[in-house]
Order: C-alpha cells, then structure tokens, then sequence
C-alpha cells in the first residue's frame, strides 16, 4: 500500500485532496491538527504517533522528528541494502509528503509580536519531511503548495507522475524553505551586511519581456511587502505592466515621495522629464507639464493628490503610458479609462520611505547599500559666495535638490520654486549636463528666478562661469573639490550665489 504523510498548517484544500488519495489506495498518517481535521471528515488516518511509537512531545517541537519517517522518506527504492534496511527495523516506506509549513512570516508580521512567539512559528519538523522527501524525489512526492493538489491528482488518476514534474516539486520545496529560511535569518539578523546575503522574494509577475523584447523578464517582490511600491499598487485600468514601466513607476513614486505640496511628477527612462507644483492638482500638471511638453509624451506620471476631471481631461490629450496617484475621483476616472492601454494604478502616498538595502547586478554579484534618504534642508547650506541667497532662491534650491538627487549623474537641474526648468541627466562630463539644462531651461518663462542644483561638486570653474554667463543667479552644489575655492571665486567675479549642500547625491 503506498502512504501519505499530511502534516499541514494551511488546512485549504487538504479534505478533497486526502479523499482523493484514499481513492487512490493511499494510507494516511498525518499529525496532531491535521489528523483531527481529516478524521472528523471520516477518514480514515493513522496517527503520527502510531508510526514513530513516540508522543509527539515538549508542545509539539517533536512530532515527526523520527528515524522511522525520515528513513521511510529516504530510502532509496532502487537499492535493496535500503529497503532490506526498512524491514529489518519494520518501517514502512512513505511515498508522499504533504506539508506547508508554520507561519512564521504572517506570525512576525503581526503588530506588536513578541520575539517568543516568532521563534515558536520556526518550523523544524516540516522543512525536514519536505527536505527529506524533495531529495528522493525520484520516488517520493514531496507537496508544499496547496495550489498544487489538484495536478498532483490529476496526474496520480492518469497513472503516471513523471520524472520532470517530481523533479520540479523539489525544486519547489526547496525554493520554498531557502526563502523560509532567508525570512527567519533576517528576522534575527541584526546587522546590515551579513555574511551571506538572504532575499526572499515572490514571484510578482512573469513579464512579456525585459528592458528590450529579447530579453526573458519577470518581477518578484519581497516576501516582506512593502506598502509603498510600484508592486504594491492597485492596476485599475489597462494591460499588465511591463518591466521598463515598473522602473519607470518605481522612480517617480521615489520622487513624488520628496513633496508634501501638490505635486505633479512625470518621468522618462527613470529620469525626471518635468516636475510642477501648485495650489490646485491642475495648477501642478500645467508646471510640470509646461516643463518640458515633448519628453512627456508616452510618459509617466505621478500625482500625489486625487486626480479629478480638469487634470484629468488635460493628461487625456496627451499620450500617456501610465498615471499612478492616490486615488481618481469617478468622473476623472471615467474620462481617462476611454483609453484601452494607458495604465490607471493608485497607491496610498508617503512621504516617509522606510530605510532598506538597495541591491543592484554586476558581473558575477550584487553591491548593496542603503537607500539615499538623506533629507534636503536650508540648515545643511553654507554660503560660500559674496553675494547672499533671497528667500526664494533658497526654497527653489531645497526643491531642485529634492530632484537632482533622483537625476541619472551627472545631474544638473535648473528650476524656479515648484518648476524644473531643465534637467541634464546621464552625461560623462558634468559641464555638459551644465550646458544642456540650461539651454532648456532659458527659453522657459520664469527663467529669470531659476537656480542650479548639482549632484556633486564641480571639478573646475567652468560650470559656475557658464551658468553665470547664461543668466542663473545662484546655485546650490555639495562642494568638496580640491578646485573649490577657483568656483567661489568665479561666483564672486560674476556675482552670483554659491552655495555648499555637503551633501553628494551621485546616481549611477
Ligand atoms: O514544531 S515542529 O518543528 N516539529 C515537528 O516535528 C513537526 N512536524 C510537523 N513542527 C512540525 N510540523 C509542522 O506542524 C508542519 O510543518 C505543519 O506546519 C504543522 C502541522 O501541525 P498539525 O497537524 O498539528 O496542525
């Protein structure tokens, strides 16, 4: 008779599938809980304990933790010292392991969990059966998802499970505990760069493809979600969205979270293309909007505050790939879902983004390090020029920080209080991207209040002399150049504020 051990923490699932295996001509052995759920459905089971001639013990930490299970498990069908091995010590081999596991990740998601409680919720015995199960894979089932049941008797109906879909139960297995596991060590790990690095991530969505269609893609997110993220956002219209629009998504939900003002954000290529504010929603889309009016165009936009019909009749002319904000009201809603692709997502909004670790690909491994939330305020500023700020260069400084930090380096952004004007991103040399957001910016009305923000400092003079000749009056840099003292002086010779942010905001 071939045998079963169900030993299950989410019980969905599990009567119809234990009925089925009894029709099957399965035995059932099956611990505490689980043994009580399928034998007041009237079937028949045989209790753990029968099995291993132990109690379970010390508040169930020890149920299945026995020679008697994981030799049964083990053995290899194929090999007679093993099976004569069974016999000499009486223990019937187990053919199917049925286990999901304790919940330790809702358990440590709880408010308020103590650390007592979370480490009750580390499995032992279930990563053991499925590990034992998963390695003799080659003749026994090993089950961990519950989604899997009705394949499994599907395929046991047909009479044959095939080698290639037991193989890939184990591998499934053991995708599982690893991320278990990862999610435990993180739980107790208390440093940030630990000896091993342990990721769980799920599997958000397979992808059409990646950054370009030859390129096979899919998105996973954290085991541990994340409120505020692309992955976590409500898609209330359109197609599903692909690998370059979540990057995309990802950065101007970063660059939003800056403002707590009405703010419009849109972005290209995870750059920004235009940033606007204003009193009203609408007021905001016209500034970002009239901030550059070309890149915008198969864009992505973000709005922090609901979208309602005159901003949204106005995003309605204009081809859009997604608009992502806190909410629509019905009407604005109604008017932009006319369009069949343009993708409609809300998220609550922050601007609180919580401190985590940022993993990014080389060849042959990953560099890590914690996000760029350093807080941009007046009191980090030194004037380093003769000349003085006013009022409103300093809060038209504070708001160009909060993009440049957000701007592929070297980052130059030219903006007035509440409006970029231009933004060179990505440059190899910074007095190109100097040269570049100027241009842009001083056909722009409003020109004439902008300032400059830089994401590092200047290695000569000539970014200070080329914005001064070109009209900016004041600019704000981290300073730190062996050179520095050759752009204060050129801020003096052509009048204009300079400013040291001591604080580098590089994006590679
Ligand atoms: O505490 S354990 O690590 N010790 C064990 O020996 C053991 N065996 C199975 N937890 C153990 N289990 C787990 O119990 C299973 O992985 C499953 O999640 C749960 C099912 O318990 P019950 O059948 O009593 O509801």
């Amino acid at each position: 008779m071939t045998r079963a051990l169900l030993s299950v923490s989410d019980k969905s699932g599990l009567i119809p599938f234990a009925k089925n295996l009894v029709e099957l001509g399965y035995e059932l052995v099956s611990t505490g809980g689980t043994h009580k759920v399928l034998a007041d459905a009237g079937l028949a089971v045989i209790s753990i304990d029968e099995v291993t001639d132990f109690p379970e013990m010390l508040d169930g930490r020890v149920k299945t933790l026995h020679p008697r299970v994981h030799a049964g498990l083990l053995a290899r069908r194929d090999l007679p010292e093993h099976m004569a091995k069974l016999a000499e010590f009486d223990i019937t081999p187990i053919d199917m392991v049925v286990v999901n596991l304790y919940p330790f990740k809702s358990t440590i998601q709880k408010e308020g969990v103590t650390e007592a409680e979370a480490i009750e919720n580390i499995d032992i015995g279930g990563p053991s059966m499925l590990r034992s199960a998963a390695k003799n894979f080659a003749s026994v089932l090993p089950i961990v998802d519950p989604k899997d049941y009705d394949v499994v008797v599907n395929k046991l109906k047909a009479g044959e499970v095939d080698r290639e879909y037991r193989k890939s139960l184990a591998a499934k297995v053991f995708q599982h505990t690893a991320s278990y596991d990862a999610l435990i060590a993180n739980y107790l790990t208390e440093t940030s760069f630990p000896e091993n690095l342990t990721l769980p991530y799920e599997k958000f969505d397979d992808m059409r493809y990646g950054e370009n269609p030859h390129q096979p893609a899919a998105a996973y997110k954290t085991a541990l979600p994340e409120a505020y993220s692309v992955l976590n956002a409500d898609i209330l219209h359109g197609k599903q969205l692909s690998y370059n629009n979540i990057r995309d998504a990802d950065a101007a939900l970063r660059i939003i979270a800056e403002y707590e003002e009405t703010t419009v954000v849109t972005v290209k290529h995870m750059n920004p293309a235009g940033i606007g504010q204003g009193e009203t929603l609408e007021a905001a889309w016209d500034q970002a909007f009239a901030a550059d009016d070309i890149s915008i165009f198969g864009g992505i936009v973000a709005l922090n505050r609901e979208v309602d019909v005159v901003t949204a009749e106005k995003m309605h002319a204009i081809f859009l790939e997604i608009i992502i904000a806190p909410s629509f009201t019905p009407e604005a809603y109604e008017i932009l879902a006319t369009k069949k692709n343009l993708r409609l997502l809300t998220l609550p909004f922050t601007t609180n983004i919580p401190q985590k670790l940022e993993v990014t690909s080389v060849l042959g491994g990953v560099v890590v390090q914690e996000r760029d939330l350093v807080g941009e305020s007046e009191d980090n500023f030194t004037v380093v020029s003769k000349a003085q700020p006013t009022k409103e260069q300093l809060q038209a400084m504070i708001f160009a920080q909060k993009v440049v930090k957000h701007v592929k380096s070297n980052a130059i952004v030219v903006a007035r209080n509440g409006q970029t004007l231009g933004i060179g991103a990505g440059q190899p040399n910074r007095i190109d991207s100097v040269v570049y957001s100027i241009q842009k910016a001083e056909k722009k009305p409003g020109f004439d209040e902008a300032v400059l923000a830089s994401d590092a400092f200047f290695p000569m003079d000539d970014s200070v002399q080329y914005a001064a000749e070109h009209g900016i009056k004041a600019i704000v840099e981290p300073g730190g150049s062996i050179k520095d003292k050759d752009s204060i002086a050129k801020a003096d010779e052509l009048g204009v504020v300079l400013i040291f942010s001591g604080t580098r905001h590089f994006k590679h």
